[in-house]
This record gives structure tokens, C-alpha cells and sequence, in this order.
């Protein structure tokens, strides 16, 4: 008996080690999974699938343009595979995390995926506050574009140039308002939107699993569950390094080679923060990460 033709195909939408994938050339949808504890897959994955029956078995996954994810010391968790940018979702209400960014950043980085940040909720008039908070970023050369998901007919004017043919990754904490623009770019995608609920933050509404969606003017967009936490104990020290140039570029001119710029005589990096050069949330944050990593690696 002769083993069935292999298919090609990009997953769509993971839940556990269950996957939609979207099959070429059709596009039609297949429901896949993969053997034994074998996880580690992403959205946007091109993989190998032996149908079985209605639905597939993933044999291979084809090699990766990049993998965005964040880690604990426990497990890492995969946001998508093969993005050509990520859209970082941040708002004033409920308050962005300036460090869930700056991790972000951090990440995408060293993954090499450009960022765009966009600064949800511009009707509300606390936006001027959160968008001088980002101004540190924007000064680093950061893109920055400030729009309101309620007004769909201006999400669509401000971010069709930047999505189109492109694969983006929406990313944000819950209640930025990731869904409410998905459905602006996306209206069939009728993804559930609102308020977290305050009992232990388990909102109904809250997107839990991430999925692709097909962009009507061509390329795609991920939707992802938000998060509260977003470790980087997959990065080397100099994959650390490399998420905050502005660092790096100072360090050239520390006197010690491998200074750790925390209190080494004649660190640039430190003269920079007093010079006010360079922001010392970035520094503390940079200094917070290595010593998370160091942890970790003992456990
Ligand atoms: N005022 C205002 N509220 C918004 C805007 N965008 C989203 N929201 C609200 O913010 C809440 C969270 O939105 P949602 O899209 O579910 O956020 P997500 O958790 O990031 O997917 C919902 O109640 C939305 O109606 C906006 O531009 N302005
Ligand atoms: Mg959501
Ligand atoms: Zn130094």
C-alpha cells in the first residue's frame, strides 16, 4: 500500500498541539496535529502534512524566515512564525506597560522583525500623555502612529499602506485594543471584543487562541491573546544587547571591553544617563533582563 501524496500548506490557527492549516493551493482548511509531545510550531508555519482522513498529520515544518516568541524559565511561548513586522498595540486606558514594550522591542530585535507601535484609543483625551511616554521610543526611531479602532474608515486610510502584501502581527497587553482593530482591517473575522473582566482578569471577551487572517488588500494579519508577562530567557546576553542599540553604540567608548555598564570605572553608558543621552528605564531594564537570564539558568 503506497503512503498518500504529502500536502503543503501554512497554519492558521494553533490550539495546543492542534492546528487549522490553510492548504495549497485551495485554501481550503484542514484541522492537523502533530505526533507525541512534538509542540513548537507557530502561525505562519509552512509545513508538511500527510492527510489522514479528513484531517492531517504535520510531518514538516518547512524552515523559517523568523519565529517571534517569548520565554520563561518554564516554557516559551510561540506568537508566530515567518512575520515581516510586528504591530505592537499599546493605549491609555487601561495604561500601556512601558516594560512589556520595551521587551517587545527587545524581542522582535533579535528575531530581526521591524516594529510599528500604534497608539489605540486616540479619541480618549489621556492619549497626549501616553503618546509623550512613547516619545523616548519615537526618538529612538520607533514608528509611531496614533488611531482610534472606533473609527474603521481611518484605521483602514492610516494602516493599509503598511499591511499591504505584508504578514503583521498584532501584539499587545489585553484591552489595548488589538480585536476591536482587527475587525476594523477585517470585518469578517467578527473577533470578540471588550472589557476585561475584573474578576481574576478572565474576561470572556479575550482572545485565547492566535490566528491569521487574510488581508482584503492582500498579505495578513495574526491576532494574538494579549499578555501580562513577557520573559526573554531565550536570548544570549548579546541577543539582549542587540535590543537596545542605543547600548551598544555608547559602549564602544566604555574603557573596559566587557564592561556590564552597571559600575565600572569609565562607562559611557552611564555617562550617557547622566549626560540625560540615554534613558535610564532602558538601562534599568537592560541590566533587569541579564540578571533574569542568570537566574534562570540555574534553575
Ligand atoms: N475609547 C476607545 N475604546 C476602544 C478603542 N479600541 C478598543 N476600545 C475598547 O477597549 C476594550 C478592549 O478592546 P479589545 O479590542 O477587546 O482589546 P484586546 O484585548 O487588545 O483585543 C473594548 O471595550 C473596546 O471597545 C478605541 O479606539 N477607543
Ligand atoms: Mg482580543
Ligand atoms: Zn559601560
Amino acid at each position: 500500500m503506497s503512503e498518500p501524496a504529502l500536502l503543503q500548506g501554512r497554519i492558521v490557527a494553533a490550539h495546543g498541539r492542534h492546528y487549522s492549516v490553510e492548504m495549497a493551493p485551495r485554501g481550503d482548511i484542514r484541522q492537523c496535529y502533530t505526533r507525541g509531545k512534538r509542540s513548537g510550531l507557530a502561525v505562519g508555519d509552512q509545513v508538511r502534512v500527510r492527510p489522514e482522513g479528513q484531517e492531517g498529520l504535520i510531518v514538516e515544518v518547512l524552515p523559517r524566515r523568523n519565529l517571534f516568541y517569548r520565554s520563561d524559565a518554564n516554557r516559551s511561548k510561540l506568537f508566530a512564525a515567518n512575520i515581516d513586522q510586528l504591530l505592537l498595540v499599546v493605549a491609555p486606558e487601561p495604561e500601556f506597560s512601558m516594560d512589556l514594550v520595551n521587551r517587545a522591542l527587545v524581542a522582535a530585535a533579535s528575531a530581526g522583525v521591524p516594529v510599528h507601535i500604534l497608539l489605540n484609543k486616540a479619541d480618549l483625551p489621556t492619549v497626549a500623555q501616553a503618546r509623550q511616554r512613547l516619545q523616548g521610543l519615537a526618538d529612538l526611531g520607533v514608528p509611531i502612529t496614533v488611531l482610534s479602532a472606533l473609527d474603521p474608515a481611518a484605521v483602514r486610510r492610516l494602516l493599509s499602506p503598511l499591511l499591504r502584501n505584508r504578514s503583521s502581527l498584532l501584539l499587545g497587553q489585553s484591552g489595548m485594543g488589538k480585536s476591536t482593530l482587527l475587525n476594523a482591517l477585517v470585518p469578517e473575522a467578527r473577533a470578540e471584543t471588550g472589557a476585561l473582566s475584573a474578576a481574576l482578569g478572565t474576561g470572556r471577551h479575550t482572545t485565547t487562541h492566535t490566528r491569521l487572517h487574510p488581508l482584503p488588500q492582500g498579505g495578513t494579519l495574526i491576532d494574538s491573546p494579549g499578555f501580562q508577562a513577557f520573559g526573554l530567557q531565550h536570548l544570549s546576553a548579546h541577543d539582549v544587547a542587540r535590543g537596545f542599540p542605543e547600548l551598544a553604540a555608547a559602549a564602544e567608548e566604555c574603557r573596559f571591553a566587557d564592561c556590564r555598564h552597571r559600575h565600572e570605572p569609565g562607562c559611557a553608558v552611564r555617562a550617557g544617563i547622566e549626560r540625560g543621552e540615554i534613558q535610564p528605564d532602558r538601562h534599568a531594564l537592560y541590566l533587569r533582563i541579564l540578571e533574569e537570564n542568570a537566574a534562570g539558568e540555574r534553575y
